[in-house]
């Protein structure tokens, strides 16, 4: 008897004790389908507490990575190599190492959109939701960022440190304008206008609210809006519906549309549960530094939770 995708998946993952999670980004499909929903950050715990055998990352390469290095002992798979993030490719492990010659006493942390390589040269990491609050609590007053420019700009704004950045930015946050605010408001007057930090700074500065996805996933949950502009990667408007069927959700602008996240789809992810192939694995000398980088982020995750 043919099985469709669906029951494949759903055979599959019990056979091999796998779990799939899925970023907020990811096409409605794998969402759908998916364990866990969520941003890099709750699934980077999420892959340090599992006791699931075979973690499928339904993401790009670097939150595999990070999955990896969490869930040492794990096999975790990503259904489609071709999934990489751009801004990420911007920077490199020798990039870091030579901006920390050239700023010695500097703090140097890395977003959580990094290599495995890059993130062991970096001190510890950050996501879009907690940059601001871990940069503020590190003693250091020089703060070398990597990668994304308008995520370092946005915290610089908000900080008395002084903060190094790196000029990598992402292509689909990066290419909202001005011009889509302005749209946004006269079709949608009523509308808090949300956007993701990775926007230009012109644009978070006339935006409602400037939130990381998981923030963004809240506010819209609470405020008493029923209609909402989103500024971030077009995906996340398919949990938002689904979370709050009775508000309405655009998109800012077209652009906000990442290639890479849609690589992914059910035949990939029954695919990679059949053969536990591509698998992301991390050379153990990178390994060690990179994870210290990550778990010092989830520390002070865990500090806040706890109040
Ligand atoms: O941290 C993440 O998951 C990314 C890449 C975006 C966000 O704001 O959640």
């Amino acid at each position: 008897m043919d099985l469709s995708v669906d029951e494949e998946i759903a055979a599959l993952r019990r056979r091999r004790r796998a779990v799939i999670v899925a970023h907020n980004y990811q096409p409605a499909p794998v969402q759908d389908i998916a364990d866990y929903v969520g941003d890099s950050f709750e699934l980077s715990a999420l892959a340090s507490q599992t006791d699931a055998e075979v973690i499928v990352f339904c993401g790009v390469h670097f939150m595999a990575e990070a999955a990896a290095l969490l869930a040492p002992g794990r096999t975790v798979v990503l259904p489609d190599l071709r999934a990489g993030c751009p801004l990420a490719d911007t920077v490199s492990p020798e990039d870091v190492r030579a901006l920390r010659a050239r700023h010695p006493r500097a703090a140097v942390v890395a977003y959580v959109n990094t290599s495995a390589a890059v993130k062991a040269e970096a001190d510890l990491c950050v996501t879009s939701a907690n940059a601001l609050r871990v940069i503020e609590a590190l003693a250091e007053d020089e703060v070398i960022f990597v990668p994304d420019a308008n995520l370092g700009n946005f915290v610089a704004r908000h900080t008395r440190k002084r903060l190094i950045t790196w000029n990598g930015t992402c292509r689909a946050h990066n290419a909202v304008r001005v011009d889509d605010v302005r749209t946004a408001r006269r079709e949608h007057p009523d509308a808090p206008i949300v956007v993701h930090p990775e926007v230009p700074p012109a644009v978070a500065e006339r935006a409602d609210a400037v939130l990381g996805t998981g923030g963004m996933l809240q506010y819209v949950r609470t405020h008493e809006a029923r209609r909402f502009v989103i500024g971030t990667e077009a995906g996340i408007l398919h949990r938002m519906r689904r979370e709050n069927p009775d508000k309405e959700f655009h998109l800012l602008s077209a652009s906000l549309w990442c290639p890479t996240m849609k690589y992914t789809d059910l035949a990939g992810v029954a695919r990679a549960l059949r053969d536990l192939e591509p698998r992301i694995e991390v050379p153990p000398e990178v390994a060690t530094r990179a994870r210290r980088a990550l778990e010092r982020m989830l520390e002070l995750g865990r500090r806040r939770e706890g109040g």
